[in-house]
This record gives C-alpha cells, structure tokens and sequence, in this order.
C-alpha cells in the first residue's frame, strides 16, 4: 500500500436527491480522518476541496426528469483529471459529496491503471448499483448513473465527457445491494456485473464472497478500486445519509470487509460517498465511516479508540 495518502474532498451534491452532501468533507476533518492515517504512520496531504467552474447554462436532453446536468458533467470532467493524477502520485481518498463523483474517479483511475498496463478493479459497497443511464434513470437524480458510465455503457456519448478506459464489468464486484430498480437489474445482467445482494451475504456471509473477488484481482495483477456508500451500512448504524434503506451491512461486516481488504495490499483508490452531515445524529456516522477508512488502511482492532456517543 502507498505510504502517501492524499485527502482530496469533493463537495458535490447536485447528484443526490436533497441537499447536504456538500458538507461531507468538513465532517471527516472533523472526525479525525487525517490523524487517523497519520497515526497509521502515512504521511498524509489534504489537498482541500476541489470544484469545477460553474457551467455557463443548462445542458439539454431528452430525460426531462434529468437534473444538474450540466453540472455533473463538470465534476466528472474535473474528477477524471484529478483522479488521474493523484493517482499516480499516492493513495488518494475522495471525501464525497454524493456517489455522481465516481463517475469521475473511476474513470480517472481507469485510465491511471491502463497507463501502467494493468486492469482497474472496483468494489462497489452500496445498496444501490447506480447503473443507470441518462435516458433510464425516473429519480434523475445523477448520482444513480456513475458506474453505468464507467463501464461504458450506452447512453453517455454525446452527454458525459467521453472515457478514455472503460472498466470491464466482469471487473467490477457490488457487496451489499438491495435497492435497485428495473432498468438497473436488466443491465447488470447484460453487462455482466459481479453482484451479491444482502440474501447472497446473509446465505454465504460477507468473507468468502469478497475474499473470491479479491483473489480474482491479486490473480490478475489489477488495481483496486474501492467506493464506499454510506448506505452499505444498517441506517442503524448510518443514519446520516439521504437514503436509508433497511437490513445494510452491520458494524462488524463492514469493519470485515475494510480489514480484508487492507490484509490484501490491493487497494490505491477510495472514495467516501454520500455522507449528509445535517442528517447525522452527533457525528456517529461521519466518526463510523472514518473507523471504517482507518481499518481499511491499517488499524487493527485492538488498537481501535474507545468512542462513547
Ligand atoms: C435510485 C435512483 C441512489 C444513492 C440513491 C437510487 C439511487 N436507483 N443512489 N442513493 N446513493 O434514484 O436512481
Ligand atoms: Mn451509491
Ligand atoms: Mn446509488
Ligand atoms: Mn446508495
């Protein structure tokens, strides 16, 4: 794993369905997240926040219910770029903002794994898949685009900026879905996508269905890609995010999951999405997401800080 870690916060939220993301960044600096992975021994760069020039008018289509897309397209734009780039130069962690910004950072670390001639591999913890396309999404809410595009599929020419490297669907694994919509279900099958819904956790448990994926991308010598939905987890132990949706992944699952994927040494990418600190209780989840960030680079659960909420 790179001993570089850089904090890029990426205050988006004309992706998601309300407001409130656009403080996410602020909350993990807040919480801590940086004298976490300093205590891991990184040597940490918080970049600060980006954000694209806002568009000069509104972008047409035909999906009249599409919303901010003008907008969205120049986050994506900007992100690739920046993914790309820091990318290369450590492990960078985009502090989200809503889920519409891994349409840019996965494209951009597509495109940074294709430069050193290997595969990008993305691990999608969500409850959604967010495989629409413009033209099929009825919230129009864009964050429920971000790895239809990625993966290249049809709809996005002409719309979004175009990609340099798709991502081979049979690339991508998604852990812990539970709300996905028609259109989204018909594609994933088409495309190929690796999927396990929480009946396939609650059958398998979550160990042996990552440990299989993560086998696959050791095996081909890929880089991994990780995007960290705040509805993966139980809205027990998340409330702070715009969606809940019940029966998520429980506190020791997702630490599992952060913990495995550390013991791996796969990961150069991940993104933390979704957070809405006005609809957090106290700080709970925006301190939650950072434990999980601190597993995933390291911390061993013994070394854990006691937290009283
Ligand atoms: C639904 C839609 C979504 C996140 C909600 C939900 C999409 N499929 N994604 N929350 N993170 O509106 O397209
Ligand atoms: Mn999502
Ligand atoms: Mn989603
Ligand atoms: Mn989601």
């Amino acid at each position: 794993m790179d001993r570089n870690c850089i904090l890029i916060g990426v205050p988006v939220q004309d992706g998601a369905g309300r407001l409130g993301c656009d403080m996410g960044p602020s909350a993990y600096r807040t919480a801590g997240l940086a004298g976490a992975l300093q205590e891991l021994g990184f040597a940490v760069v918080d970049r600060g926040n980006v954000a694209p020039a806002p568009p000069s008018g509104p972008q047409a289509h035909a999906n009249p219910a599409l919303k901010k897309l003008a907008e969205i397209v120049a986050w994506t734009a900007l992100l690739s770029d920046v993914a790309f780039a820091a990318g290369g130069e450590g492990l960078p962690i985009f502090l989200g903002g809503d889920h519409s910004l891994a349409a840019g950072t996965v494209s951009g670390m597509s495109r940074r794994a294709a430069e050193e001639g290997r595969d990008l591999f993305v691990l999608w913890l969500d409850a959604h898949p967010d495989f629409h396309t413009p033209d099929t999404t009825k919230s129009g809410n864009l964050h429920g685009v971000p790895m239809a595009y990625a993966t290249g599929r049809p709809g996005f020419a002409g719309v979004f900026p175009p990609l340099a490297v798709a991502v081979k669907p049979e690339n991508v694994c998604m852990l812990g879905l539970r709300s996905v919509d028609p259109a989204e279900r018909a594609a994933l099958a088409e495309a190929g996508v690796l999927v396990h819904d929480m009946r396939a956790i609650d059958e398998h448990g979550i160990a042996p269905l990552l440990g299989a994926f993560l086998d696959q991308v050791a095996a081909s010598g890929g880089l991994l890609h990780v995007s960290l939905d705040v509805d993966f987890l139980d809205p027990a132990v998340a409330p702070g995010v715009g969606t809940t949706v019940p029966g998520g992944a429980t506190f020791r699952e997702a630490h599992l999951v952060m913990e495995m994927l550390h013991d791996s040494g796969l990961v150069r990418s991940l993104d933390l999405v979704e957070l809405n600190p006005f609809l957090d209780e106290r700080g709970r989840t925006a301190l939650l997401m950072v434990d999980l960030a601190a597993s995933l680079m390291g911390r061993r659960v013994l070394d854990r800080p006691t937290r009283s909420f």
